[in-house]
């Protein structure tokens, strides 16, 4: 298998999702760094050469270029034959939490993560909102994960590394994380996978 390259930036939750599944994996793979910071996801060049969707995290490996967190975790999945689906309802089930992920989890926290702790811009209606959505969603996960340790069940799961992909970035997210409980403690088992690393010792951020 040759090796997997992943362009991506440490404040990368949407990046950290497939960098994270890559070392639990423990295939060999390479960080391509993207400096977001300086518009770099928004050049023409990066839109012609690497992703027309202006966005990492992006997947090279054997000739093949995948862009889309959810789409490069099941590639990676169907690769390495680890933390896939075993059965078709597991597939499906799998692909329930991740559009939830990407639709009601990741959108919000990014964004207000983003404008809070990253652009420094006071809090506004906006921010109000989607404080509100953030919440509403981890809620949602939290009662699913009350009675399992992982989002399927037993078994770590793509599922799992989507969700979490934003959740590992402590006191940049701008609202009490810890009231979850049962996301909480199930942070602590992903973390507990072997290779398990922070986002910001995993891909590569500008000096
Ligand atoms: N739905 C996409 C979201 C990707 C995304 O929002 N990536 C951000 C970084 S976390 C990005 O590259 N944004 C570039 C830009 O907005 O210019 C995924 O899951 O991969």
């Amino acid at each position: 298998m040759t090796n997997f390259k992943l362009y991506c930036f440490g404040e990368s939750g949407n990046a950290y999702k497939p960098a994270l599944m890559l070392q639990a994996c423990a295939v060999p793979w390479q960080a391509v760094f993207v400096d977001f910071f300086n518009g770099e996801t928004k050049t023409e060049a990066f839109r012609r050469d690497v992703n027309i969707m202006g966005e990492v995290p992006v997947l090279q490996h054997d000739g093949r270029t995948l862009t889309q967190s959810g789409v490069i975790l099941d590639y990676i999945a169907e690769a390495t034959r680890k933390f896939g689906y075993k059965s078709e309802d597991e597939r499906r089930e799998i692909l329930r939490w991740m559009l939830f992920d990407n639709h009601k989890l990741t959108s919000p926290v990014a964004s207000l993560r983003y404008l809070i702790t990253l652009m420094k811009k006071p809090e506004d209606a906006v921010c109000d909102y989607l404080r509100k959505r953030a919440l509403g969603a981890l809620g949602v996960l939290n009662a699913h994960l009350s009675d399992r340790s992982f989002v399927l069940g037993k078994r770590t799961t793509i599922a799992d590394f989507s969700l979490c992909g934003y959740l590992y970035y402590g006191e940049e997210l701008p609202f009490d994380l810890e009231q979850f409980t049962h996301v909480m403690n199930w942070l602590d088992r992903i973390k507990s996978l072997p290779g398990w690393k922070h986002p910001y010792d995993l891909m590569p951020r500008k000096a």
